[in-house]
């Protein structure tokens, strides 16, 4: 990682025609890591991006992927998405039992792990998992679409993540995801998030190419 700040980018939010064409973009920009959206249509009313996309590119590119799973029973996927060769993982905290051991199963895989938060869950559900936690990830939006607006509460909700993690002298990266755009992001980088996931509102912005885009981001870093 080249920054103290990892900016991924929302693969939901790249050209599916040209795909491959984008990940090449992406690449050469020097965007850190690709953020995978997966969705049930349950417990978040879309689809996201599937499986055999996945596997098709972990074979055509080394950047990092980030698998963000927004479905009711992330325990029946987890190793079916890390057998096809994901990074780091995240699952919401909403619908999930047995959340410690999942992050353990996850960990003891070699695979980075983290816990997804909706814009209304609070930070106290964390209270006993700091521990097992590589990152969390804030939902700046509530999950299922791009281009949404903030919510503005969660920037609050980074700052006293942020406040726990320093207290408690934890390694914990806070991911931000949803309307992560040029305006947001000085804000909520101030706040504490370490990873960005880039989308509609600022990396696949369509006037502007990826590689400008990348480069506007970066600038904004401290
Ligand atoms: C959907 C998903 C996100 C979006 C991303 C879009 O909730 O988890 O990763 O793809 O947030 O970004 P933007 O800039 O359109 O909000
Ligand atoms: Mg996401």
């Amino acid at each position: 990682m080249k920054n103290k700040i990892a900016l991924g980018a929302s693969l939901m939010c790249a050209d599916y025609l040209n795909l491959e064409r984008d990940i090449r973009l992406l690449e050469q920009s020097g965007v850190d890591y690709l953020h995978f959206d997966v969705m049930d249509g349950h417990f978040v009313p879309n689809f996201g991006l599937n499986l055999d996309l996945l596997k098709t590119a972990r074979r055509i590119t080394n950047l990092p992927i980030n698998v963000h799973l927004m479905i009711d029973n992330a325990a029946d996927y987890i190793d079916t998405y890390i057998d096809a060769g994901c990074n780091s993982l995240s699952f919401h905290q909403e619908p999930t039992y047995h959340i410690q051991k999942l992050l353990q199963r996850i960990k003891d895989r070699g695979v980075q792990a983290g816990i997804a938060l909706n814009p209304a869950t609070p930070l106290n559900t964390l209270e006993y998992i700091l521990s097992d936690l590589d990152f969390v990830l804030i939902m700046t939006v509530n999950p299922g679409f791009a281009g949404q607006e903030l919510v503005p509460s969660t920037l609050k909700k980074i700052s006293k993540l942020k406040k726990i993690i320093l207290e408690n002298k934890l390694d914990i990266e806070i991911q931000v995801d949803g309307n992560v755009s040029f305006e947001n992001i000085p804000n909520m980088v101030e706040a504490g998030a370490t990873m960005l996931v880039g989308g509609t509102s600022s990396l696949f912005l369509k006037k502007l190419t990826i590689s400008k885009a990348t480069q506007k981001i970066y600038d904004l870093l401290p």
